[in-house]
């Protein structure tokens, strides 16, 4: 028996209540190996007393500890708010595994600081003539991991940024960000990013009417010129792009739009869309409105949208659209006559819309109604298709009736936001003002709680102010169960001040087996930007590579850069200086690059190594440049030699032993200096094997 299995074995016991006084040994219990940190016993037993531990926190501690080397069963895609980037975090560890650049530059990762093989990079470019400035943040609001038949598949990643009406597309061989893509007639969303079960589409709401095509029109003609926009963004899968020329978009009432989801199963070709604002509240308390918080909040009930993509896809597909900057829009007449968009009251001020694992049920959140309510797509199609409207609203959209197709309501506490799901027939639902998870029980599923349908079984109070929750693979037409994490936007007391600038406060509840209720875990400060949503997948499914396939590497293009080099060399063309440069332990060739200010200088390396976690880096003082060049990578950085003078270029990483070593001179000569510019790749550094 091993000395670990010994110790779990004395914190079991200790657990079952049979504390053992400092000093005095169970029969059968080991001193660890490892002297304990100074003040505690090195026992198990001992170390649970001294800390003060109950027998609950002795189990979150066993459930939740990873010895070194083990992997964790799960991974967590958290969007990071307005940080503008992606988490990755291991469950049940709830270790922060790696932060995914997305929108906002990081020069650990080389990312949107001079290298030019970024998405950041290249969406700069091309948006320079679309938008009056490079972005370099987002607001991320919702990742959406690729899905095939509704199922997380592994592969892609995609996250919206609210703030700015664009979505980014990452893959998951290499955890790199390939695409981002600006919507290019509406400059905010909120449902984004959601997918049909097959990836089809990624779908970007908005939430702000404005005008169409980034045009002006003044707010007094709100009703009139203002608009909403649900865009189909067309995924090729094999290309790892959204495709804007096969992508499409359809007009929508100016109501400010919310969360949305794909239809699944019993639901695929629909997708659901709340909203809020049916007021059409303009704001301008200035000028004695009332304020949006209760303009927007007076009537009984919203719209939930239900649209048809797979009508909307053969309308487009017959030419019934107009095109505006290369999108292919449906008006909202004409997604109102061919049957494409209805609407469904929703009871105030909704706010979460989720799908449950059999596509059967579509479960909102009210923010302002203690209930969640339950609608049947069986019901919905029904009603479509006997007309069964309550009436229309004032764009002409027809409104189903409440009572035809609500099938339940279940009174589960106050602000409920947002559902997920798990494989016993159970629902859990955030509740921003209760500070709490309900699990409650689904009716009419595969799985049927013992407690019957539609009943609040049990909260467990969260610290604080919950928003999204994310289970298992809680919302594909699979969940595990298991784990839940509650995503608390207030940390408040619970963790040391550091400032009046508070971490959130990811908890992680253990949810399975639902006879023993839900139980705290852990509590993990996240000190990054702000997660709304994240996506919590089976591990094993993640197939990233170890190291990029072959030396030479264009993680861009997910291809062989023709910029790949195998030897260092340097060569002028005019005013323009090339360099092709090699890293590897312990490195770089050329080790003296000379030319004259004034000199274009394009700068392509390639690291050689084909050894795990061989990472070099790449900096030139003063020159805004950090580049992240891992195994196989080729990037290239390109400038201006706009300032004479001595320029040490260095490895950013510490990969070996000699690691400040691994260096080299930019000799920037003043114009008159160098004449006849001469070029020195350094003949003194011979060796090329690593
Ligand atoms: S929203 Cu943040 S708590 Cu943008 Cu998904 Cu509901
Ligand atoms: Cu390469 Cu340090």
């Amino acid at each position: 028996m091993n000395t670990r299995w010994m110790v779990v074995g004395a914190v079991a016991l200790a657990a079952a209540g049979v504390l053992i006084g400092r000093g005095s040994k169970p029969s059968g219990t080991v001193t660890a190996p490892v002297a304990a940190p100074a003040g505690l016993p090195a026992d198990a037993a001992g170390m649970v007393q001294a800390r003060q531990l109950s027998p609950q926190d002795v189990t979150a501690a066993l459930a939740t500890y990873m010895p070194t080397g083990r992997y964790d069963d799960y991974l967590m895609f958290a969007s990071g708010g307005h940080s503008g980037q992606m988490y990755v975090i291991g469950l049940p560890s709830m270790r922060v595994l790696r932060v995914i650049a997305a929108f906002s530059p990081d020069s650990w990762q080389g990312y949107g600081v001079g290298v030019k093989e970024s998405a950041l990079a290249e969406a700069q470019a091309r948006d320079a003539g679309l938008r009056p400035r490079s972005l370099t943040w987002a607001d991320t609001h919702h990742p959406a991991l690729s899905e095939t038949q509704g199922d997380y598949d592994g592969q892609y990643l995609f996250i919206g940024d609210k703030a700015n009406g664009r979505l980014a597309v990452i893959d998951l061989r290499d955890f790199e960000t390939k695409q981002i893509v600006t919507n290019p007639i509406f400059n905010n969303n909120h449902g984004a990013a959601f997918v049909t079960p097959d990836t089809e589409y990624v779908i970007e709401s908005s939430q702000f009417a404005v005008p169409l095509d980034n045009r002006y029109a003044p707010i007094t003609e709100y009703q009139q010129a203002y608009r909403g926009l649900a865009t189909f963004w067309k995924f090729d899968r094999a290309a790892g792009r959204l495709a804007l020329d096969q992508s499409f978009a359809v007009e929508l009432p100016p109501y400010w739009q919310d969360l949305s989801d794909a239809g699944k199963l019993a639901s695929d070709g629909f997708v659901f869309i709340n909203s809020l604002n049916t007021e059409m509240a303009t704001g301008g308390i200035e000028e004695g409105n009332p304020p949006f918080e209760a303009g927007a909040s007076e009537r009984d009930m919203d719209y939930l949208h239900v649209i048809n993509w797979k009508k909307a896809e053969q309308v487009v597909a017959a030419g019934k659209v107009t095109t505006m900057k290369g999108l292919r829009v449906v008006s909202l007449p004409t997604a109102i006559d061919e049957g494409i968009l209805h609407f469904v009251p929703e009871p105030k001020s909704p706010h979460g819309v989720d799908v449950c694992p059999e596509g059967s049920h579509i479960v909102i959140g009210g923010k302002l109604d203690p209930h969640v309510t339950i609608f049947n797509i069986r019901l919905i199609q029904q009603a479509i298709a006997n007309q069964d409207y309550e009436g229309k609203d004032p764009y002409g959209v027809p409104i189903l009736r409440f009572d035809a197709v609500k099938e339940a309501q279940v009174e589960i506490g106050l602000g409920p936001l947002h559902t997920q799901f798990d494989n016993q027939g159970y629902a859990y639902t955030s509740l921003f003002l209760d500070s709490s998870v309900a699990r409650w029980s689904m009716g009419d599923c595969k799985y049927q709680a013992p407690e019957g349908p539609w009943k609040l079984v049990e909260k467990l109070p969260v610290s604080y102010n919950i928003g999204h929750l994310a289970a298992a693979e809680g919302d594909t037409v699979n969940p595990d169960g298991r784990y839940l994490v509650a995503l608390n936007k207030w940390s408040v007391d619970r963790f040391p001040s550091l400032g009046p600038l508070l971490p959130q406060n990811l908890q992680l509840v253990d949810i399975q087996p639902p006879g023993e209720g839900m139980r705290l875990l852990y509590d993990m400060p996240m000190g990054l930007g702000e997660p709304h949503y994240a996506q919590i997948i089976k591990a094993d499914k993640i197939k990233a590579w170890d190291v990029y396939p072959e030396v030479g590497w264009d993680p861009l293009t997910q291809a062989k850069s023709p910029h790949a080099s195998y030897e260092g060399k340097v060569e002028r063309a005019g005013n323009t200086v090339e360099i092709w440069m090699t890293a590897i332990r312990s490195h770089f060739e050329p080790e003296r690059v000379s030319l004259a200010k004034g000199d274009r200088v394009i700068w392509h390396i390639t690291n050689l190594e084909r050894t795990r976690d061989a990472t070099h880096g790449f900096t030139i003082p003063g020159y805004n440049v950090a580049a992240s060049i891992e195994p196989g990578e080729t990037v290239t950085v390109e400038f201006v030699a706009d300032q004479e003078g001595v320029y040490p270029y260095y490895c950013l990483e510490f990969c070996s032993a000699l690691h400040l070593e691994m260096a080299g001179y930019f000799l920037v000569a003043p114009p008159s200096a160098v004449g006849a510019p001469k070029l020195a790749a350094s003949a003194a550094d011979e060796t090329t094997s690593g």
